[in-house]
């Protein structure tokens, strides 16, 4: 009996001081202490309990009728002050209070922080540079000839005949290269600008993070460490990794980085167009015609470098099939990150 009233004591108090208005008020004082109320006909049937046991219940039951009578006078007084505050002020303090929106960190911001993190790791340094750039650093120095298809004006978006948005992060390392000897190594993250019209794979800016490693006995075995080892931190511990011949004018020789699927797992799915296998990365060592633009002797030092599209790592990641869902800024999209 004596946790019987407990619990009344504890629930009833806690519903008086969560109340908004009178007539709250006096339904719980009805359900209560109204003639078939919980704790009357606790006091109602108090002659029925044995013998010794009815003075002390007697007190304790009289005992939490007057409390909540007095609770229930208290917060009629509170109530009634808000009330007349609310009528001069203009004031309805009963109202529940306005959420702050709680704003968080971009996916594309969240997944060039971690890519980047993974490099620094390995004793890469985070470098920055201009997105309005100088055709030179941006071509010339990186030993992309005046006929080349992505200087045309299709593709590069052009403020006169010298400067441009960079298309690529690259011109970052060939300005670090003309000022700083080596050894070095760097990663350049930021955004990059392409004359694309968008569909699902292209948008006309997006971001990229190049890698760039120059000392005396850099390899290809380095480079190819160094990835795989970037690889399997960023998706599955166990992804297998493929290199595979290809070409660019400032890497000779240069590869292709392949992942195994991350859907199929190498099965063939529509994500990897049935191969089994999905192009992360860029890779090669540096051309000698780059150094020779930046003044390092060829003979004394080798490189590596690399480059990866952020947003394609990060539609991997979250099984994302449309670039453009990043830059849509709809918050029933990025709200899921
Ligand atoms: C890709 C390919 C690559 C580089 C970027 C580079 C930079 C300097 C010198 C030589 Cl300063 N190379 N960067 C090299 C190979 C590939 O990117 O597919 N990017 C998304």
């Amino acid at each position: 009996m004596r946790d019987r009233l407990d619990k009344i004591r504890a629930q009833v108090l806690e519903a008086i001081d969560s109340t908004s208005d009178e007539k709250a008020l006096e339904d719980i004082r009805v359900r209560v202490l109204g003639r078939k109320g919980e704790l009357t006909l606790i006091l109602k049937t108090i002659g029925r309990l044995p013998l010794e046991e009815r003075p002390e219940i007697g007190r304790l039951a009289n005992r939490l009728k007057e409390e909540i009578e007095e609770s229930i006078r208290a917060r009629k007084e509170v109530l009634r002050r808000l009330y007349r505050r609310s009528q001069i002020e203009g004031l309805d303090l009963t109202l529940p209070g306005r959420c702050r929106p709680l704003g968080s960190l971009h996916p594309i911001t969240q997944v060039m922080d971690e890519v980047c993190y993974i490099f620094e790791r390995m004793g890469f340094t985070v470098v920055h540079g201009p997105e309005i750039e100088l055709d030179f650093y941006n071509f010339e120095a990186l030993n992309i000839p005046p006929d080349h298809p992505a200087r045309d004006m299709q593709d590069t978006f052009y403020i006169d005949d010298k400067v441009l948005l960079r298309t690529h992060t690259s011109p970052i390392q060939a300005r670090v290269m003309e000022t700083q000897r080596p050894p070095l190594r760097i990663i350049a993250p930021g955004k990059v600008y392409r004359c694309d019209s968008s569909d699902t794979s292209h948008t006309p800016m997006f971001h990229q993070l190049e890698g760039l490693m120059v000392d005396r006995d850099v390899s290809f075995a380095g480079l190819k460490g160094v990835l795989t080892s970037f690889v399997q931190q960023v998706f599955d511990p166990d992804t297998h990794v493929r290199f595979r011949p290809s070409f660019f004018p400032f890497t000779e020789p240069s590869a292709e980085v392949d992942i195994q699927c991350v859907m199929c797992k190498g099965k063939g799915c529509r994500i990897c167009s049935h191969t089994g296998w999905l192009e992360v990365l860029g890779a090669g060592m540096v051309h000698p015609e780059v150094f020779r633009h930046v003044g390092y002797d060829t003979e004394r030092f080798t490189g590596f470098a690399f480059g990866l599209g952020i947003e394609r790592i990060a539609m991997l990641k979250f099984g994302i099939d449309d670039i453009r869902l990043f830059y849509d800024n709809d918050l029933r999209f990025l709200q899921q990150f």
